[in-house]
């Protein structure tokens, strides 16, 4: 926990004084009827108190001598309620295992939240995020200007007032949510390792004739089994000509004899995700072309890579990437004209229509600018990127050679920025065309 209250000061460090933020957590979600979707805890009020029950909210209330207050809203104690859904941490739970200063019932804060307001002069919140949240913060301000105004009224001679001043809490959480700390870096590493260790599964148990969600069986069961409580988004297998579908979720199509399967899922292990990319043959053994394709997608990966050390910018991967992409479809006679021409053209995009990955962390496509000013920032240590480059050759394309058809190759991989490069946490994960037709039981 002495993680979490170190974030709330770092936090509070780039807080004015006089200032309250506000940050609410994350509320079960209807799935159908009454039963809900598991609870998944809003990731910056987790980075912020690893707090992990729906209906709170968070405030921290920093004085004019720049003295912070942590008062966490949650829900009371139910003997009731508790039967069914299970215990709940509480008002003395809130105080003693997650460092609150004070704890209230939830119930209550529409009562209180005026009050924490009253005399500060600006609130930190999360804008846009939720438009009843929005408005509840809304109505906490109009009562504490109506409360205040009432009480300047009968105390004439005390100078009281309310915020007149609301600023976006989420661009300053971000900005610390990019760059991971050790223990982060280890749920990453522990995320990337075992769904690296199901891709591998996978890959040795894969044959023709099983359906897509039986490859999506045997990833989820292992990332449980390996303590993940979930996986960090839903996961892409797609056989065939499915593969050049990029988000692909069906999955309940049978696996042929001479395609490809596409494979792009990752667990989240204490709310971190992994995010990785496999393609490799059904039937343990590539074709010709489609390892022609496949080398050339996995020898940009490996350049973009390459590129992935402090103070390299961030569009440097995808540069080096479609110049290599580009250039190989141009030798196998996909693309015709110079490679130059084609990627000022985004020629390119009919076959590598995405861009070259994203920040990862908490959430799979993270939080994070990726431009500063206007320019691409670049890489510094303990931010963590994935990438990913692809080339897709639908068999809807009629102006490429059939023989090219149904191909879809991405391969992605989770890159952790160290002091002097970078260290691929989804390693283990075989890539290179030998290791994967060696993999097959
Ligand atoms: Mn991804």
């Amino acid at each position: 926990m002495e993680e979490f209250s170190k974030r709330r000061a770092a936090l509070a460090n780039q807080l004015q004084n006089n200032s309250v933020s506000i940050l609410f957590s994350a509320q079960l979600q209807i799935r159908n009827g009454d039963a809900e979707y598991p609870f998944r805890q809003q990731s910056d009020f987790y980075y912020l108190s690893g707090f992990p029950e729906p209906e709170a909210v968070l405030v921290l209330s920093k004085d004019d001598k720049g003295d912070l207050l942590f008062i966490l809203f949650n829900r009371t104690h139910d003997l009731e309620a508790e039967v069914w859904t299970g215990k709940r941490v509480g008002q003395e739970g809130a105080c003693k295992e997650y460092n609150a200063d004070e704890s209230h019932d939830i119930q209550q804060i529409d009562n209180i939240m005026p009050q924490i307001l009253a005399n500060k002069a600006i609130i930190y919140q999360v804008m846009g995020r939720c438009t009843e949240q929005d408005q509840k913060i809304q109505i906490w301000l109009e009562t504490a200007k109506k409360r205040l105004a009432t009480k300047q009224r009968s105390e004439l001679n005390k100078i009281v007032s309310a915020p007149d001043t609301i600023i976006d809490l989420a661009p300053i959480i971000h900005e610390m949510r990019l760059f991971k700390s050790i223990e982060e870096i280890n749920n990453m590493r522990k995320a990337a390792e075992i769904s690296a260790q199901a891709h591998l599964k996978l890959m040795q148990q894969c044959k023709p004739g099983l359906f897509e969600y039986q490859l999506e069986a045997i990833f989820n069961a292992h990332c449980l089994d390996q303590g993940c409580r979930g996986l960090a988004y839903n996961s892409i297998v797609a056989g065939g000509n499915n593969s050049c579908t990029l988000h692909y979720t069906s999955n309940d199509q049978k696996l042929m004899v001479g395609d490809l399967v596409l494979v792009d899922a990752g667990g989240e292990y204490n709310n971190y995700a992994a995010d990785i990319t496999r393609t490799y043959p059904i039937n343990g053994k590539f074709t010709q072309e489609q390892k022609q394709i496949y080398n050339l997608v996995l020898q940009a990966q490996l350049a973009g890579i390459e590129q992935v050390r402090p103070g390299n910018l961030w569009d440097s991967v995808q540069n080096i990437m479609l110049e290599i992409i580009v250039k190989g479809l141009v030798e196998l006679d996909i693309m015709r004209g110079k490679v130059k021409d084609l990627i000022h053209e985004q020629a390119y995009k009919q076959f590598y229509m995405h861009s070259s990955g994203h920040w990862l962390g908490m959430d799979v496509h993270d939080v994070g600018r990726y431009k500063t000013q206007g320019n691409w920032r670049p890489f510094e240590p303990g931010m963590v990127l994935t990438v990913e480059p692809g080339i897709y050759i639908s068999k809807y394309n009629s102006k490429v050679d059939p023989k090219w058809h149904g191909i879809g190759v991405r391969i992605e991989d989770d890159i952790l920025v160290t002091n002097d490069g970078h260290e691929v946490l989804s390693a283990s994960a075989p890539k290179k065309v030998a290791e994967i037709e060696s993999a097959r039981n």
